[in-house]
């Protein structure tokens, strides 16, 4: 297919100009909400185009940034190439890019971490101000004017709604069979005026497979042809094999218990290698029939629709390695009607979590022994990625678990932490943790048991003992009158396992 031929509406023909034209639309200042989703469906040539427009003018005395809002985390066409001359004054809700990352913590660049099942719901609250421009990639325009998402939705339903000024991408190398498999809701109402979310499983579809627009907001069309960023997944390892098996033991105790049908519920996965290895355990155990309610399909879950071991996934963008992704492009009219793509503000719903009983699976930095979860801050400060949409699932979910390898950076590092630097999900949403060594099921236990549990299962054998001599001072504290027997802490060095590996590089403490 031609790319001219992917734009089927007569005044959006005329729309078409160079990404370089196109940037010139967009204004210092302006709040820009562009598509994309773990780099999925982002738009890949109007922001390099206005990298080197910013790169000009700041050359000069301007200072030319704009604030980018999107779906999740892009690529290093779009926060890499925008980051990298400046342009960014404001970033969010998510990002993965070292360059914005470098920025952020380095103070040059402000960054607003949410909810991710939050974001569209506060542009319409008005609560972020003005949207200026949106900035979408889509995998087509139909005659009448309405768009063919591509890989992932986001946020761009709200951007195509808010904006005053529309730039389109249109990118012939997105499957043009992509068409069908979108359910964009349209239903969402503020209050007081809102109604419940028609939707009762996983594959029900509630909306349309396609974005609407106001053409007359358009103001210039972009063609492209060029791939997503998409990168391998490491090979499960060892650790990430151990966390696997405890987590499959642990569904099939409760499918024994009876806590769990035997299918289990919807499953949502979050991000990275861990949770893909998860997903591949998932796919050689004897789990059968199961389903997907997630924000991202990584591998793993197109690797158990493949098999046969998941009948339907929900998601808002597809994350897959090239290899990965030419399965699924040499076999869509398989996965067609397994896979539907919604907005992230449906994908992440804590309506839906809550009534569909999700089982949340997400990754961690560190967790401390009460059960509080850091999954953003590195060292208390430094920000990683975000919390994307790990709090709208583990909050919502039937059963949320977090997980992590015991120990970072060759042992250095313990993830099971006395007080954890910063708090994501505190206690009272976190249910399960595990590590490579084991898996502790903190539901209905009180904290100081929960910390016996956490120290004995998930703690690395080498950071046990100092664990335990922490919790065994802190509780002698505590009977001896300094604080509270309940959730007992010495204050003084509950941090001091970070900063000693701060200063030393190392956070064992000698005992
Ligand atoms: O850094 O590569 O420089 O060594 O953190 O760690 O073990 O590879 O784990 O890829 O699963 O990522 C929390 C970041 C985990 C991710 C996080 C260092 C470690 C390494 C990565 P190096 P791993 P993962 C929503 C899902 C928030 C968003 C979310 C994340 C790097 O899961 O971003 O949940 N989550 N979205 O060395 C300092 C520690 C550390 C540490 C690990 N305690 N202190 N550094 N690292 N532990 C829902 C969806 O459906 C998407």
């Amino acid at each position: 297919m031609t790319l001219s031929s992917r734009i089927q509406h007569p005044l959006l023909k005329q729309k078409i100009m160079s990404a370089e034209s196109a940037a010139l639309l967009i204004e210092n200042g302006d709040h820009v909400g562009m598509s994309g989703f773990t780099g999925a469906g982002y738009p890949k040539l109007l922001p390099q185009a206005l990298a080197r427009r910013i790169e000009l003018a700041n050359q000069g005395d301007q200072k030319f940034s704009i604030g980018v809002w999107t779906g999740a985390s892009t690529a290093p066409e779009l926060d890499g190439a925008l980051a990298k001359v400046g342009g960014i004054n404001m970033r969010l809700p998510y990002q993965s890019d070292p360059t914005c990352r470098a920025r952020i913590n380095a103070g040059q660049m402000d960054y607003v971490d949410l909810h991710l099942s939050h974001v569209a719901q506060i542009v319409w609250f008005g609560f972020l101000g003005k949207l200026n421009v949106a900035v979408i990639e889509v995998a087509g325009v139909l005659p009448d004017g309405r768009l063919i998402p591509s890989s992932s939705v986001g946020n761009n339903k709200t951007w195509l709604d808010q904006a005053d000024k529309v730039i389109l991408e249109v990118n012939a190398h997105q499957s043009a069979a992509l068409e069908g498999m979108h359910d964009i809701y349209y239903g969402t109402e503020r209050p007081p005026h809102r109604k419940p979310i028609p939707m009762e499983h996983t594959g029900d579809r509630i909306g349309e497979p396609y974005l609407r627009v106001d053409l007359n907001k358009v103001v210039a069309v972009v063609e492209t042809d060029l791939p997503d960023r998409n990168t391998e997944f490491n090979a499960p390892d060892q650790t990430s094999e151990k966390i696997a098996s405890h987590i499959l033991a642990f569904f099939e105790e409760e499918v024994k218990m009876g806590r769990m049908p035997p299918a289990l519920l919807p499953l949502q996965s979050g991000v990275g290698n861990i949770a893909n290895a998860v997903l591949a355990g998932l796919n050689r155990g004897s789990f059968e029939n199961l389903t997907g309610f997630t924000e991202v399909l990584q591998d793993g879950m197109l690797a158990m629709i493949k098999s046969g071991k998941m009948t339907m996934a929900s998601a808002t963008a597809l994350s897959l390695s090239p290899t990965a992704n030419q399965e699924f492009l040499q076999n869509l009219d398989f996965y067609r009607d397994k896979i539907i793509l919604r907005p992230q503000e449906i994908s992440n719903h804590p309506e839906l979590i809550r009534r569909l009983g999700v089982i949340s699976m997400n990754g961690m930095l560190e967790a401390d022994i009460y059960g509080n979860v850091n999954s953003t801050h590195v060292m208390g400060t430094r920000i990683m990625n975000g919390i994307g949409g790990s709090g709208d699932f583990a909050r919502n979910a039937y059963v949320s678990m977090f997980m992590t390898p015991s120990t970072a950076k060759g042992g250095a590092i313990s993830c099971i932490v006395p007080m954890v630097s910063h708090v994501d999900h505190t206690e009272h949403d976190v249910q399960i943790i595990v590590t490579e060594q084991g898996l502790a099921d903190l539901r209905g236990v009180a904290p100081r048991h929960r910390a016996e549990l956490i120290i004995q299962r998930c703690a690395h054998p080498d950071y046990r003992p100092a664990l335990l001599d922490y919790v065994q001072r802190a509780q002698h504290n505590a009977q001896a009158g300094q604080g509270g027997m309940h959730t007992p802490h010495i204050l003084d060095e509950a941090l001091s396992w970070h900063s000693r590996y701060e200063r030393e590089g190392q956070m064992l403490p000698k005992l």
